[in-house]
């Protein structure tokens, strides 16, 4: 982490108006203290508050320098690398000068002789916020350009945070990826391979084994407020229900999907808050967002972890007139009834982080947004071009997913980042940056992200990533993939030249066939049997019949 030392300046500021930069218009055009075009400090930080120039700094390989969050009175927190001492020497005039405030230095910071200092000053632990977000495909939030349906606000996580173009989850289906995220562990690793299918069919054994430390407990050990808004699915019976998990709170539903406009439509699968039912009039999307932001408000004054896992966009396809009403030019009643579903947690999302802006917890909230596995196109029309396949699949277009992280003032704006990451990082992530330790009995799988994403480390997070799905299974090991499919050969692909899966390699690399085969046995030989298997809802819904 970067946050090694807070230093807070305690001094009285003097005016200084005759001397101070104008930093709405730039440094440069004032030159009044634009220390960066001063003869004996060249290539100073540069304190102009301008994101682009912050991002690329910090994104560096250079990056053997101190970084440094400062503010400038009347602006935003800013960060930056200062790497001379001649840099530090005139940071320490701005300093003492009463011009800037350090709020954050890195590591090995130069010693600020004479300055009236105090230090370790308790941070605030900063709030965790996971979105998630349900079958949505690769295709319909993108890192760059533009997308299929508008969605600013998820959008404005992306411009303000970093963007991941090669995330991906643990599993193409929705309760195994949940249970490796919360856990920061390969879910195969405790035998959480498969969905359980709908209630009334779960497995009697059917849940996130108690075995597991959730993010939730993990946080909670931590002083953390915990909840959870919206779906859960990782258990049915008490002993697995969020309650139980680490969560103190609980809106939303036990299942794997549920009806957005009735909440009694499925007796197997209610709307609970905590333990008790409720009757929801409002469409769910809308509820869910209503209770993120009513958690936010009744926690602002401590840290808080909020799990807000949508079920939108999974099917039943429901939205009401005000979204649907958004999208006229669309003819494709499924693909319409989509978007304004889209449109709806969009919304949700936006009255999420107003919620942080108004009570300015935007830096102090290290928020991700993710989609748990890809879109089953065929049903849904969730789209995951130009990845192959679909949901349930172990090619990308299943397992490479929307995925995005912010922490305004810690970590880089409007960045993209390529290497491989997992959900599974989340975790490790969170609980550093909520000042845990990452040490157990539990080893997990998933890494802290924040050095990587500020440049300070310049590796790969994942030389090897993995999946294990029924006879499915998949490697990535740098840019090759060796994948698995259902009913069929090995296949090998290059992604960096062909992300699409086009071009099946396996015959040309024979040997590179067999080094991957032989690392992902490897992996494999260390996993748990499925304690559950797969319930198709069709099938159960068929034994029933005949058992009657
Ligand atoms: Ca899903």
């Amino acid at each position: 982490m970067l946050a090694a030392q807070k230093l807070v300046i305690n001094k009285t500021r003097q005016p200084l108006a005759a001397r101070r930069c104008d930093f709405a218009k730039t440094c440069d055009e004032t030159n009044k203290v634009d220390l960066s075009k001063s003869a004996d400090a060249p290539g100073l930080v540069d304190l102009r508050p301008t994101k682009n120039r912050v991002s690329p700094a910090v994104s560096s390989s250079e990056t053997a320098g101190q970084a440094v969050v400062f503010r400038i009175e009347g602006f935003p927190e800013q960060r930056s690398l200062v790497r001379h001492e001649t840099q530090m020497r005139n940071f320490h005039l701005l300093i003492e000068s009463g011009m800037i405030t350090i709020l954050v230095a890195g590591s090995g910071l130069w010693p600020l002789a004479g300055q009236s200092v105090a230090a370790d000053a308790p941070a605030r632990k900063p709030n965790i916020l996971v979105i998630v977000a349900d079958d949505l495909g690769y295709a319909e939030v993108v890192c760059q350009g533009a997308q299929p349906i508008p969605t600013p606000r998820i959008h404005s996580i992306r411009d303000g945070g970093v963007c991941f173009t090669n995330g991906y989850v643990t599993c193409p289906v929705c309760s195994p990826t949940r249970a490796g995220l919360l856990t920061g562990r390969y879910q195969q690793r405790f035998g959480h391979e498969f969905n359980p299918g709908p209630a009334a069919q779960a497995s009697d054994n059917f849940g996130l084994p108690l075995t597991e430390i959730t993010l939730a407990d993990r946080l909670k050990q931590l002083g953390y407020a915990t909840g959870i808004v919206g779906k859960w699915h990782l258990g049915y019976k008490e002993e697995f229900r969020p309650g139980r998990r680490g969560f103190d709170e609980f809106f939303g539903f036990l299942g794997g999907a549920h009806s957005y406009v009735d909440s009694g439509a499925d007796r197997n699968n209610l709307i609970y808050r905590d333990n008790h039912r409720v009757e929801e009039k409002s469409y769910l999307t809308d509820a869910f967002g209503r209770e993120a932001v009513s958690f936010i408000d009744r926690h602002k004054q401590q840290p808080f972890f909020l799990y807000l896992a949508f079920n939108s966009v999974h099917a039943p396809l429901q939205a009401p007139d005000k979204y649907l009403n958004r999208f006229p030019e669309i003819k494709d009643e499924k693909r319409r009834t989509f978007a304004a579903m889209l449109s709806a947690m969009d919304d949700n999302i936006g009255a999420v982080l107003d919620k942080l802006q108004q009570e300015e917890l935007d830096e102090q909230t290290l928020m991700f947004f993710i989609s748990d596995n890809g879109g089953p196109t065929p049903q849904t029309t969730s789209g995951n071009d130009p990845l192959h396949g679909f949901k349930a699949q172990v090619w990308e277009g299943g397992i490479r997913v929307p995925y995005m992280v912010k922490w305004k003032g810690h970590l880089p704006a409007g960045k993209v980042y390529q290497q491989p990451v997992a959900s599974l990082d989340i975790l490790p992530t969170a609980v550093t940056a909520a000042g845990g330790t990452l040490a157990g009995d539990h080893p997990l799988d998933g890494v802290d992200l924040t050095a990587y994403l500020t440049g300070q480390n310049s590796k790969s997070p994942h030389d090897t990533l993995y999946w294990r799905f029924g006879p499915q299974w998949a490697i990535r090991k740098g840019d090759f993939k060796l994948l698995q499919p259902p009913r069929a050969a090995v296949q090998l692909f290059n992604l960096a030249e062909d992300f699409g899966e086009q071009h099946d390699l396996s015959a040309q690399k024979p040997e590179l066939v067999k080094e991957l085969e032989k690392a992902w046995k490897e992996w494999d030989s260390q996993l748990a049997p499925p304690r559950w298997k797969a319930q198709q809802a069709r099938a159960a819904r068929a034994r029933q019949r005949a058992a009657r």
